[in-house]
């Protein structure tokens, strides 16, 4: 059954706040951009409110010509990304996605990211749901 998110936009200065039914996004950025560089990065911090497990499947975003879910692991001595098909979190659980761990990886980003801009989100669930939220580009200086 396809359930409808309804969302609820709350706007502080910073964090921005998304509260869906079942999923709370907050502290959600972007790292600026590296000159050289056409990737980027997404943060957020993600809490399941439900019930009952959700899980986060892939994301979208106009900023960029593909986007991943990433995690950081380390593999023989060494630290490397790969792509989370699939994310659960249990009800109850708070997963942050943050530099060194969960990001949303951008690849082919199509405007340099400039500290203030925002980057809208899309995340999608199994269920079929998804929610969109803003990230705002920091400074890693
Ligand atoms: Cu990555």
């Amino acid at each position: 059954m396809q359930i409808i998110k309804r969302l609820l936009l709350i706007s502080f200065i910073l964090p921005i706040h998304v509260m869906a039914a079942e999923v709370e996004i907050s502290n959600a950025w972007v790292k600026e951009s590296i000159p050289g560089t056409e990737n980027g990065a997404g943060y957020f911090t993600i809490s399941n409110t439900g019930t009952s497990v959700i899980s986060i499947v892939g994301a979208d975003t106009d900023a960029s010509r593909a986007i991943e879910v990433h995690q950081h692991v380390m593999r023989d001595g060494m630290m490397r990304m790969r792509r989370v098909p699939e994310l659960a979190l249990e009800a109850g659980e708070t997963v942050v996605f943050q530099p060194g761990s969960y990001h949303l990886m951008m690849f082919g980003v199509k405007n340099t990211f400039k500290p203030g801009d925002q980057v809208e989100f899309t995340l999608h669930f199994s269920d079929g749901d998804s929610v969109s939220f803003d990230a705002e580009v920091r400074t890693i200086r």
